[in-house]
Protein backbone atom coordinates (compact mmCIF):
# COMPACT_ATOMS: atom_id res chain seq x y z
CA UNK A 1 0.00 0.00 0.00
CA UNK A 2 1.20 3.50 -0.88
CA UNK A 3 1.69 5.58 1.88
CA UNK A 4 0.97 9.37 1.96
CA UNK A 5 1.22 12.75 3.76
CA UNK A 6 0.06 12.12 7.25
CA UNK A 7 -1.48 9.25 7.72
CA UNK A 8 -3.10 9.35 4.16
CA UNK A 9 -3.23 6.17 2.55
CA UNK A 10 -4.29 4.80 -0.89
CA UNK A 11 -6.56 1.55 -0.64
CA UNK A 12 -8.35 1.35 -3.74
CA UNK A 13 -6.31 -0.84 -6.44
CA UNK A 14 -8.17 -0.09 -9.15
CA UNK A 15 -7.84 3.06 -9.69
CA UNK A 16 -5.12 4.83 -11.78
CA UNK A 17 -2.19 6.41 -10.21
CA UNK A 18 -1.03 9.24 -11.39
CA UNK A 19 2.59 8.45 -13.21
CA UNK A 20 3.95 11.68 -10.68
CA UNK A 21 7.47 11.34 -11.58
CA UNK A 22 7.08 11.43 -15.54
CA UNK A 23 4.89 13.95 -15.47
CA UNK A 24 6.28 17.71 -17.06
CA UNK A 25 3.73 20.07 -15.08
CA UNK A 26 3.75 17.82 -11.56
CA UNK A 27 7.70 17.74 -11.72
CA UNK A 28 8.25 21.81 -13.10
CA UNK A 29 9.17 24.47 -9.64
CA UNK A 30 10.27 21.19 -7.77
CA UNK A 31 12.02 22.60 -5.09
CA UNK A 32 11.87 26.28 -5.55
CA UNK A 33 9.10 28.37 -3.37
CA UNK A 34 7.69 31.12 -5.17
CA UNK A 35 8.93 34.34 -4.32
CA UNK A 36 8.19 37.90 -5.04
CA UNK A 37 10.24 40.52 -7.11
CA UNK A 38 11.87 41.34 -3.56
CA UNK A 39 12.74 37.25 -3.27
CA UNK A 40 10.75 37.22 -0.36
CA UNK A 41 8.79 33.56 0.18
CA UNK A 42 5.15 33.44 -0.61
CA UNK A 43 3.31 31.48 1.77
CA UNK A 44 0.06 30.58 2.78
CA UNK A 45 -1.63 29.52 6.15
CA UNK A 46 -4.47 27.45 8.15
CA UNK A 47 -6.11 28.99 10.65
CA UNK A 48 -5.77 25.63 12.93
CA UNK A 49 -7.09 27.01 16.49
CA UNK A 50 -7.86 30.06 17.65
CA UNK A 51 -9.75 31.99 20.63
CA UNK A 52 -6.46 31.47 22.94
CA UNK A 53 -4.64 33.17 25.62
CA UNK A 54 -1.13 33.73 24.74
CA UNK A 55 -0.55 30.07 23.41
CA UNK A 56 3.31 29.33 24.02
CA UNK A 57 3.44 25.87 22.83
CA UNK A 58 1.94 23.23 20.66
CA UNK A 59 3.33 19.86 21.25
CA UNK A 60 2.49 16.29 20.14
CA UNK A 61 2.89 12.80 22.18
CA UNK A 62 4.59 10.99 19.23
CA UNK A 63 2.00 8.25 20.18
CA UNK A 64 0.66 7.96 17.05
CA UNK A 65 -2.62 9.55 17.54
CA UNK A 66 -2.18 12.74 16.08
CA UNK A 67 -3.47 14.44 18.89
CA UNK A 68 -1.61 17.96 19.67
CA UNK A 69 -2.23 20.07 22.71
CA UNK A 70 -1.94 23.63 23.10
CA UNK A 71 -0.45 25.29 26.08
CA UNK A 72 -1.50 28.65 27.24
CA UNK A 73 0.63 31.37 29.73
CA UNK A 74 -1.92 31.11 31.98
CA UNK A 75 -1.19 27.53 33.07
CA UNK A 76 -3.87 25.78 30.80
CA UNK A 77 -2.58 22.90 28.32
CA UNK A 78 -5.59 22.21 25.84
CA UNK A 79 -6.31 18.75 24.45
CA UNK A 80 -6.74 18.88 20.31
CA UNK A 81 -7.69 15.80 18.15
CA UNK A 82 -6.44 15.58 14.59
CA UNK A 83 -10.25 17.04 13.13
CA UNK A 84 -9.26 20.17 15.44
CA UNK A 85 -11.37 20.03 17.63
CA UNK A 86 -10.43 20.75 21.05
CA UNK A 87 -11.92 18.85 23.97
CA UNK A 88 -13.85 20.97 27.03
CA UNK A 89 -11.99 19.08 29.56
CA UNK A 90 -7.83 20.54 29.67
CA UNK A 91 -5.66 18.54 29.59
CA UNK A 92 -3.70 20.25 32.46
CA UNK A 93 -4.56 23.09 34.64
CA UNK A 94 -2.04 24.18 36.82
CA UNK A 95 -3.03 28.01 36.25
CA UNK A 96 -3.29 28.61 40.24
CA UNK A 97 0.52 27.84 40.94
CA UNK A 98 1.61 29.27 37.79
CA UNK A 99 2.97 33.10 38.42
CA UNK A 100 2.38 35.42 35.95
CA UNK A 101 0.05 38.83 35.24
CA UNK A 102 -2.18 40.20 32.52
CA UNK A 103 0.53 42.95 31.79
CA UNK A 104 1.57 42.90 27.97
CA UNK A 105 5.56 41.56 27.99
CA UNK A 106 5.28 39.41 31.08
CA UNK A 107 8.43 36.88 30.73
CA UNK A 108 6.59 34.52 33.43
CA UNK A 109 3.86 32.48 33.25
CA UNK A 110 3.42 28.85 31.63
CA UNK A 111 6.44 28.31 29.22
CA UNK A 112 7.36 25.00 27.97
CA UNK A 113 5.71 21.75 27.90
CA UNK A 114 7.25 18.46 26.35
CA UNK A 115 6.28 14.55 26.24
CA UNK A 116 8.99 11.76 27.30
CA UNK A 117 9.83 10.18 23.78
CA UNK A 118 8.39 6.78 25.45
CA UNK A 119 5.03 8.73 26.14
CA UNK A 120 2.94 6.00 24.79
CA UNK A 121 4.54 3.53 27.47
CA UNK A 122 5.29 5.73 30.42
CA UNK A 123 2.70 8.65 30.53
CA UNK A 124 5.24 10.97 31.44
CA UNK A 125 5.14 14.99 29.93
CA UNK A 126 7.15 17.74 31.35
CA UNK A 127 6.25 21.31 32.01
CA UNK A 128 8.65 24.59 32.86
CA UNK A 129 6.77 27.17 34.38
CA UNK A 130 6.97 30.46 36.57
CA UNK A 131 6.11 30.29 40.30
CA UNK A 132 6.65 32.18 43.57
CA UNK A 133 7.48 30.08 46.66
CA UNK A 134 8.00 31.70 49.88
CA UNK A 135 8.13 35.27 48.46
CA UNK A 136 10.83 33.87 45.84
CA UNK A 137 10.14 33.72 41.90
CA UNK A 138 11.61 30.30 40.19
CA UNK A 139 11.04 28.35 37.26
CA UNK A 140 10.25 24.94 37.79
CA UNK A 141 10.81 21.84 36.33
CA UNK A 142 7.99 19.65 36.79
CA UNK A 143 6.93 15.98 35.47
CA UNK A 144 3.49 14.45 35.42
CA UNK A 145 1.89 11.62 34.31
CA UNK A 146 -0.86 10.93 32.03
CA UNK A 147 -3.99 10.09 33.88
CA UNK A 148 -4.51 6.01 34.10
CA UNK A 149 -8.66 6.57 33.51
CA UNK A 150 -8.53 9.66 30.81
CA UNK A 151 -5.37 9.55 27.78
CA UNK A 152 -6.41 13.55 27.07
CA UNK A 153 -5.67 14.72 31.04
CA UNK A 154 -2.96 14.33 33.24
CA UNK A 155 -3.12 12.87 36.48
CA UNK A 156 -2.76 16.59 38.45
CA UNK A 157 -1.85 14.65 41.76
CA UNK A 158 1.06 13.17 40.01
CA UNK A 159 3.11 16.19 40.20
CA UNK A 160 6.77 15.85 40.87
CA UNK A 161 9.13 18.42 40.94
CA UNK A 162 12.70 17.45 39.42
CA UNK A 163 14.61 21.08 39.48
CA UNK A 164 13.67 24.58 40.72
CA UNK A 165 15.85 27.61 39.72
CA UNK A 166 15.38 30.87 41.68
CA UNK A 167 14.77 33.67 39.26
CA UNK A 168 16.55 37.00 40.32
CA UNK A 169 14.13 39.37 38.29
CA UNK A 170 10.89 38.68 36.36
CA UNK A 171 12.34 38.92 32.96
CA UNK A 172 14.41 35.94 30.80
CA UNK A 173 12.88 33.10 32.00
CA UNK A 174 13.69 30.96 29.37
CA UNK A 175 11.08 28.48 28.46
CA UNK A 176 12.36 25.76 26.03
CA UNK A 177 12.36 21.66 26.86
CA UNK A 178 13.20 19.63 24.15
CA UNK A 179 13.98 15.66 24.85
CA UNK A 180 16.88 14.99 22.17
CA UNK A 181 17.81 11.77 20.26
CA UNK A 182 20.05 10.45 23.51
CA UNK A 183 16.60 10.47 25.42
CA UNK A 184 17.86 13.25 27.59
CA UNK A 185 15.56 16.78 28.82
CA UNK A 186 17.25 19.87 27.88
CA UNK A 187 16.50 22.78 30.03
CA UNK A 188 17.22 26.35 28.37
CA UNK A 189 17.08 28.75 30.89
CA UNK A 190 17.29 32.33 30.67
CA UNK A 191 20.36 34.79 32.25
CA UNK A 192 17.88 35.34 35.36
CA UNK A 193 16.94 38.82 34.00
CA UNK A 194 17.50 42.86 34.33
CA UNK A 195 19.48 44.13 31.37
CA UNK A 196 22.89 43.78 30.19
CA UNK A 197 23.32 40.07 32.97
CA UNK A 198 24.35 42.41 35.47
CA UNK A 199 24.69 39.26 38.33
CA UNK A 200 27.76 38.82 39.69
CA UNK A 201 31.39 39.87 38.48
CA UNK A 202 30.51 38.88 34.79
CA UNK A 203 27.11 37.86 34.92
CA UNK A 204 24.96 34.78 35.21
CA UNK A 205 25.35 33.91 31.49
CA UNK A 206 29.18 32.72 31.65
CA UNK A 207 29.13 32.25 35.81
CA UNK A 208 29.33 28.22 35.09
CA UNK A 209 28.40 27.72 38.83
CA UNK A 210 24.60 28.94 38.31
CA UNK A 211 22.26 27.29 36.00
CA UNK A 212 20.98 30.91 34.90
CA UNK A 213 21.85 31.66 31.07
CA UNK A 214 22.36 28.10 29.97
CA UNK A 215 21.13 25.10 28.35
CA UNK A 216 21.27 21.91 31.03
CA UNK A 217 20.83 18.17 29.89
CA UNK A 218 19.53 16.10 32.32
CA UNK A 219 18.44 12.23 32.55
CA UNK A 220 15.06 11.78 33.87
CA UNK A 221 14.60 8.03 32.23
CA UNK A 222 14.21 5.26 34.89
CA UNK A 223 13.93 8.45 37.89
CA UNK A 224 10.87 6.38 39.06
CA UNK A 225 12.87 5.11 42.32
CA UNK A 226 16.33 7.27 43.31
CA UNK A 227 17.11 10.39 42.54
CA UNK A 228 14.45 12.44 39.98
CA UNK A 229 17.29 12.99 37.44
CA UNK A 230 21.13 11.59 37.10
CA UNK A 231 23.61 13.78 34.72
CA UNK A 232 24.62 12.15 31.65
CA UNK A 233 27.95 10.33 31.75
CA UNK A 234 29.33 12.54 29.06
CA UNK A 235 28.11 16.12 30.40
CA UNK A 236 31.09 18.71 29.39
CA UNK A 237 31.48 20.44 33.06
CA UNK A 238 31.74 17.10 35.09
CA UNK A 239 35.59 17.59 35.79
CA UNK A 240 35.25 21.11 37.09
CA UNK A 241 34.78 21.65 40.53
CA UNK A 242 33.65 25.00 40.05
CA UNK A 243 30.78 24.37 37.36
CA UNK A 244 26.93 22.58 37.93
CA UNK A 245 27.27 19.34 36.15
CA UNK A 246 23.86 19.90 34.71
CA UNK A 247 25.33 22.40 32.32
CA UNK A 248 25.38 21.40 28.63
CA UNK A 249 26.71 24.82 26.63
CA UNK A 250 26.48 28.26 28.22
CA UNK A 251 26.78 31.87 27.47
CA UNK A 252 22.79 32.30 26.73
CA UNK A 253 20.83 35.64 27.38
CA UNK A 254 17.51 34.08 26.79
CA UNK A 255 16.88 31.35 24.00
CA UNK A 256 13.13 31.52 22.96
CA UNK A 257 12.18 28.29 21.52
CA UNK A 258 14.67 25.89 20.49
CA UNK A 259 14.23 22.55 18.14
CA UNK A 260 16.06 19.49 17.36
CA UNK A 261 16.62 19.38 13.21
CA UNK A 262 14.76 15.55 12.15
CA UNK A 263 16.77 15.55 9.57
CA UNK A 264 16.25 15.30 5.54
CA UNK A 265 13.96 12.71 4.84
CA UNK A 266 15.89 10.15 3.33
CA UNK A 267 19.41 10.90 3.65
CA UNK A 268 19.11 11.92 7.51
CA UNK A 269 20.95 14.47 7.07
CA UNK A 270 20.96 17.13 9.91
CA UNK A 271 19.22 14.80 12.06
CA UNK A 272 19.55 15.92 15.38
CA UNK A 273 21.41 19.71 15.25
CA UNK A 274 19.93 22.03 17.80
CA UNK A 275 18.43 25.34 16.59
CA UNK A 276 17.32 28.16 19.28
CA UNK A 277 16.85 31.68 18.77
CA UNK A 278 18.46 34.07 21.37
CA UNK A 279 16.60 37.26 22.02
CA UNK A 280 19.01 40.12 22.12
CA UNK A 281 19.94 43.17 24.22
CA UNK A 282 20.04 46.33 22.47
CA UNK A 283 20.84 45.88 18.98
CA UNK A 284 20.45 42.37 17.62
CA UNK A 285 19.20 39.31 17.79
CA UNK A 286 20.63 35.77 16.90
CA UNK A 287 19.84 32.69 15.83
CA UNK A 288 22.74 29.74 17.37
CA UNK A 289 23.07 26.18 16.66
CA UNK A 290 23.97 25.12 19.96
CA UNK A 291 26.63 21.89 20.57
CA UNK A 292 27.65 20.13 23.38
CA UNK A 293 30.22 22.19 25.84
CA UNK A 294 30.10 25.63 23.92
CA UNK A 295 30.17 29.15 24.91
CA UNK A 296 27.57 31.05 23.24
CA UNK A 297 28.98 34.68 24.03
CA UNK A 298 26.15 36.66 26.52
CA UNK A 299 27.03 38.94 28.02
CA UNK A 300 30.38 39.49 26.15
CA UNK A 301 28.89 39.59 22.60
CA UNK A 302 25.31 40.46 21.57
CA UNK A 303 24.62 38.59 18.33
CA UNK A 304 28.53 39.19 16.10
CA UNK A 305 29.20 42.35 17.86
CA UNK A 306 30.69 43.34 21.20
CA UNK A 307 28.59 43.79 24.04
CA UNK A 308 31.22 43.80 27.31
CA UNK A 309 33.89 45.15 25.52
CA UNK A 310 36.43 44.24 28.29
CA UNK A 311 35.01 40.57 28.17
CA UNK A 312 35.03 40.14 24.50
CA UNK A 313 39.04 40.77 24.02
CA UNK A 314 39.24 38.53 26.44
CA UNK A 315 40.54 35.84 23.89
CA UNK A 316 40.23 32.81 26.63
CA UNK A 317 35.78 33.65 26.14
CA UNK A 318 36.49 30.95 22.73
CA UNK A 319 33.15 31.72 22.32
CA UNK A 320 30.61 30.52 19.32
CA UNK A 321 29.40 32.70 17.02
CA UNK A 322 25.66 32.73 15.52
CA UNK A 323 24.40 31.38 11.92
CA UNK A 324 22.71 34.54 11.66
CA UNK A 325 21.85 37.58 13.30
CA UNK A 326 19.86 40.38 12.35
CA UNK A 327 19.43 44.07 13.59
CA UNK A 328 16.41 45.75 15.64
CA UNK A 329 15.55 47.72 12.86
CA UNK A 330 13.81 43.86 11.30
CA UNK A 331 12.83 42.74 15.06
CA UNK A 332 13.50 43.49 18.48
CA UNK A 333 12.80 39.65 20.12
CA UNK A 334 13.34 36.54 18.19
CA UNK A 335 11.22 33.40 18.15
CA UNK A 336 13.01 30.05 17.26
CA UNK A 337 11.79 27.96 14.88
CA UNK A 338 11.89 25.04 13.16
CA UNK A 339 13.86 23.36 9.85
CA UNK A 340 11.02 21.93 8.03
CA UNK A 341 10.83 18.26 7.19
CA UNK A 342 7.44 17.72 6.55
CA UNK A 343 5.53 16.18 3.59
CA UNK A 344 2.84 18.08 2.48
CA UNK A 345 5.39 21.17 1.35
CA UNK A 346 8.96 19.64 -0.11
CA UNK A 347 9.93 22.55 -1.53
CA UNK A 348 10.19 23.88 2.39
CA UNK A 349 12.64 21.08 3.29
CA UNK A 350 15.84 22.10 5.07
CA UNK A 351 14.53 25.92 5.89
CA UNK A 352 14.90 26.87 9.22
CA UNK A 353 11.58 29.12 9.51
CA UNK A 354 11.66 31.41 12.41
CA UNK A 355 10.04 34.58 13.72
CA UNK A 356 9.91 37.89 15.50
CA UNK A 357 7.65 38.54 18.43
CA UNK A 358 7.40 42.20 18.17
CA UNK A 359 8.08 43.19 14.38
CA UNK A 360 5.96 40.38 13.16
CA UNK A 361 8.31 39.03 10.69
CA UNK A 362 8.55 35.68 9.50
CA UNK A 363 12.10 34.45 8.04
CA UNK A 364 14.09 31.81 7.00
CA UNK A 365 17.81 30.46 6.62
CA UNK A 366 18.88 27.83 3.98
CA UNK A 367 22.21 26.30 4.54
CA UNK A 368 24.52 26.57 1.63
CA UNK A 369 26.29 23.20 1.56
CA UNK A 370 29.47 24.73 -0.23
CA UNK A 371 30.41 27.33 1.95
CA UNK A 372 28.75 26.38 5.02
CA UNK A 373 26.86 29.80 5.34
CA UNK A 374 23.16 30.50 6.08
CA UNK A 375 21.06 32.38 3.43
CA UNK A 376 18.57 34.52 4.84
CA UNK A 377 15.07 35.09 3.05
CA UNK A 378 12.28 36.65 3.81
CA UNK A 379 8.73 35.00 3.96
CA UNK A 380 5.59 37.14 2.89
CA UNK A 381 2.05 36.17 2.92
CA UNK A 382 1.62 35.04 -0.36
CA UNK A 383 -0.25 37.63 -3.00
CA UNK A 384 -2.75 37.52 -5.79
CA UNK A 385 -3.24 33.61 -6.84
CA UNK A 386 -1.12 32.27 -4.34
CA UNK A 387 -3.49 31.66 -1.53
CA UNK A 388 -7.11 31.77 -3.45
CA UNK A 389 -7.82 27.66 -2.27
CA UNK A 390 -9.91 26.89 0.03
CA UNK A 391 -9.22 27.02 3.69
CA UNK A 392 -5.97 28.86 3.04
CA UNK A 393 -5.46 32.84 4.11
CA UNK A 394 -2.55 35.13 3.69
CA UNK A 395 -2.75 36.94 7.03
CA UNK A 396 -1.49 36.44 10.90
CA UNK A 397 -1.53 38.43 13.95
CA UNK A 398 1.92 40.35 14.53
CA UNK A 399 3.06 38.92 18.13
CA UNK A 400 4.88 35.52 16.87
CA UNK A 401 4.66 33.96 20.47
CA UNK A 402 6.23 30.11 19.16
CA UNK A 403 6.32 27.68 16.54
CA UNK A 404 5.30 23.91 16.70
CA UNK A 405 5.45 20.77 14.17
CA UNK A 406 2.77 18.31 14.53
CA UNK A 407 3.53 14.31 14.67
CA UNK A 408 3.89 14.03 10.64
CA UNK A 409 6.70 17.45 10.51
CA UNK A 410 4.30 19.91 9.49
CA UNK A 411 4.79 23.54 10.65
CA UNK A 412 3.15 25.46 12.77
CA UNK A 413 3.01 29.12 14.37
CA UNK A 414 1.51 30.60 17.44
CA UNK A 415 1.13 34.34 17.39
CA UNK A 416 -1.33 37.20 19.18
CA UNK A 417 -2.83 40.52 18.70
CA UNK A 418 -2.61 41.21 22.10
CA UNK A 419 0.42 39.78 23.89
CA UNK A 420 -1.55 39.74 27.23
CA UNK A 421 -1.46 36.43 29.38
CA UNK A 422 -5.72 36.91 29.61
CA UNK A 423 -6.25 38.20 26.33
CA UNK A 424 -8.09 35.62 23.99
CA UNK A 425 -6.77 36.52 20.65
CA UNK A 426 -3.92 34.16 20.15
CA UNK A 427 -4.33 32.00 17.17
CA UNK A 428 -2.02 28.67 15.77
CA UNK A 429 -1.37 29.12 11.57
CA UNK A 430 -0.26 26.22 9.86
CA UNK A 431 2.51 27.09 7.46
CA UNK A 432 1.41 26.19 4.32
CA UNK A 433 3.75 25.92 0.47
CA UNK A 434 1.20 26.23 -2.45
CA UNK A 435 3.93 26.80 -5.27
CA UNK A 436 2.47 23.02 -6.79
CA UNK A 437 -0.40 23.57 -5.53
CA UNK A 438 -1.10 26.23 -8.04
CA UNK A 439 0.01 24.50 -11.11
CA UNK A 440 -2.59 21.71 -10.24
CA UNK A 441 -5.15 23.90 -9.85
CA UNK A 442 -5.04 25.26 -13.44
CA UNK A 443 -5.19 21.79 -14.33
CA UNK A 444 -8.01 20.96 -12.23
CA UNK A 445 -10.94 20.34 -14.74
CA UNK A 446 -8.78 17.64 -16.72
CA UNK A 447 -7.54 16.18 -13.85
CA UNK A 448 -11.41 15.77 -12.04
CA UNK A 449 -12.55 14.39 -15.13
CA UNK A 450 -10.06 11.63 -15.19
CA UNK A 451 -11.02 11.31 -11.61
CA UNK A 452 -14.17 10.77 -12.17
CA UNK A 453 -14.06 8.07 -15.02
CA UNK A 454 -11.72 6.31 -12.80
CA UNK A 455 -13.25 6.27 -9.58
CA UNK A 456 -12.59 8.75 -7.43
CA UNK A 457 -9.34 9.47 -5.66
CA UNK A 458 -8.12 6.07 -3.89
CA UNK A 459 -5.94 4.52 -5.83
CA UNK A 460 -3.47 1.47 -5.92
CA UNK A 461 -0.20 0.18 -4.15
CA UNK A 462 2.54 0.91 -6.13
CA UNK A 463 5.83 0.11 -5.83
CA UNK A 464 8.20 3.20 -4.88
CA UNK A 465 11.84 4.21 -5.59
CA UNK A 466 12.96 4.31 -1.81
CA UNK A 467 15.23 7.90 -3.28
CA UNK A 468 11.96 9.94 -4.37
CA UNK A 469 9.66 8.13 -2.76
CA UNK A 470 8.69 11.08 -0.37
CA UNK A 471 8.80 13.92 -3.33
CA UNK A 472 6.21 11.13 -4.72
CA UNK A 473 4.22 10.53 -1.79
CA UNK A 474 3.80 14.54 -1.12
CA UNK A 475 2.89 15.27 -4.06
CA UNK A 476 0.21 12.73 -4.80
CA UNK A 477 -1.31 13.43 -0.98
CA UNK A 478 -1.61 17.29 -2.09
CA UNK A 479 -3.44 15.76 -5.09
CA UNK A 480 -5.37 14.07 -3.13
CA UNK A 481 -5.98 16.77 -0.83
CA UNK A 482 -7.09 18.82 -3.71
CA UNK A 483 -9.32 16.88 -5.08
CA UNK A 484 -10.88 16.23 -1.78
CA UNK A 485 -11.38 19.83 -1.33
CA UNK A 486 -13.01 20.38 -5.31
CA UNK A 487 -15.34 16.93 -4.70
CA UNK A 488 -16.73 18.07 -1.46
CA UNK A 489 -18.39 20.97 -3.48
CA UNK A 490 -16.20 23.85 -2.55
CA UNK A 491 -16.08 24.48 -5.96
CA UNK A 492 -18.20 24.45 -9.06
CA UNK A 493 -16.38 23.28 -11.60
CA UNK A 494 -17.20 22.59 -15.84
CA UNK A 495 -15.86 19.15 -16.36
CA UNK A 496 -13.98 19.47 -19.99
CA UNK A 497 -12.10 16.86 -22.06
CA UNK A 498 -9.46 15.32 -20.38
CA UNK A 499 -6.40 16.98 -21.84
CA UNK A 500 -3.91 15.62 -19.50
CA UNK A 501 -2.80 11.86 -19.04
CA UNK A 502 -2.06 11.86 -15.40
CA UNK A 503 -2.24 7.82 -15.41
CA UNK A 504 0.74 5.98 -16.28
CA1 LIG B 1 13.99 35.98 35.45
CA1 LIG C 1 25.46 34.62 21.37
Amino acid sequence: MAKFCRYLSLEDTDYCFPHLLANQNLNQNLGLVTADAEGCLQLCLVEVANGLRNPVAMVHANDGTHRFFIAEQVGLVWTYLPDRSRLEKPFLNISKAVLTSPWEGDERGFLGIVFHPKFKFNGKVYVYYSVEVHYEERIRISEFRISPADMNSLDHGSERIILEIEEPASNHNGGELLFGDDGYLYIFTGDGGMAGDPFGTFGNAQNKSTLLGKVLRIDVNNNDHGPLYRIPPDNPFLNDPKARPEIYAYGVRNMWRCSFDRGEPHTKEGKGRLFCGDVGQNKYEEIDIVEKGKNYGWRAREGFSCYDKKLCTNSSMDDVLPIYAYPHKMGKSVTGGYVYRGCESPNLNGLYIFGDFMSGRLMSLKEDHATGEWQYSEICMGTGQTCMFPGLINNYYQYIISFAEDEAGELYFMSTGIPSATAPHGVVYKVVDTSRYEMFFLQSLSVVQRVQVSSPMLGPSVELDQGTAGVIHCRAALLLQSWESMLSGDHQLVMGPVGWDICS
